[in-house]
């Protein structure tokens, strides 16, 4: 609000992941720092899930925490780029005393109907029509919307997805106002071909509007 005129917005969507340590606190603190951004409005959150992790090599993984926020703003996309740089930095930074060293990824899935590979970001994300704990909660949020790259929309995409790892949502809210909507029932989503249930954390008690640990 620096001017009188308001600069033309674009919607995004970003997905956060965490894994390891404090996870759905670190989504909420990364919502929370992407929307104090003066040049960046978080308009919707997805519910939180708990997916298998996705490896390169098949290397076990803890299950990571993964989400969808949709986000209007005036940044161009490498401008948004360098805010969600930022706040994953910021994470290590205020957990470099912690056991855990990098465990928030803020990836920029879309951006506004824009279709761009540079050096240093492509918009939509490359993989995203391969990951179910990014395309279910995107479609939680616009399944009508149509994704370039594939020019499908999100729905149809999912619908395709041949990715069958465990995924199961949670009762994590990314922020304390977010109204939850039961149709997006719980364990009945995704390709929980695994079971989704229990696995991977284990210890953890999920409590709505809480964090971890
Ligand atoms: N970059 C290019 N395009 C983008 C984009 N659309 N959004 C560049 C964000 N960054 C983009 O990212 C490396 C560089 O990618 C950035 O500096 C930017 O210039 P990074 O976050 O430092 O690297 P990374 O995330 O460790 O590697 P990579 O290859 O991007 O990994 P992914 O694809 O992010 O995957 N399994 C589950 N269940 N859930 C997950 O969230 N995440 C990963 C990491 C693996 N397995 C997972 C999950
Ligand atoms: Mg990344």
């Amino acid at each position: 609000p620096r001017n009188t005129a308001a600069p033309p917005r674009a919607l995004g969507a970003i997905a956060p992941g965490a894994i390891l340590g404090d996870r759905s606190g670190q989504l909420r603190a990364a919502v929370a720092a992407l929307d104090a951004h003066p040049d960046v409005t978080v308009t919707r959150c997805s519910p939180v899930y708990e997916a298998e992790a996705h490896t390169l090599d098949g290397t076990p993984q803890p299950a990571y925490l993964n989400a969808v926020v949709t986000a209007s703003t005036s940044l161009d996309p490498e401008a948004l780029l360098d805010v969600l740089l930022a706040i994953e930095q910021e994470a290590g930074r205020t957990r470099a005393h912690r056991w855990a060293s990098r465990t928030l990824d803020l990836d920029l899935v879309l951006y506004a109907d824009l279709h761009l590979d540079t050096a240093r970001l492509s918009v939509p994300h490359p993989r995203l029509a391969e990951r179910r704990f990014v395309l279910q909660p995107l479609a939680d949020l616009a399944p009508d919307r149509v994704v370039p790259r594939w020019n499908e929309t999100v729905a149809d995409l999912l619908a395709a997805c041949p990715d069958r790892a465990a995924l199961r949502c949670t009762d994590f809210a990314l922020r304390d106002d977010e109204p939850q909507d039961a149709s997006h029932g719980g364990g009945s989503h995704g390709g929980g071909s695994h079971g989704g249930g229990s696995h991977g954390g284990g210890d953890e008690e999920p409590r709505r509007n809480r964090s971890e640990g």
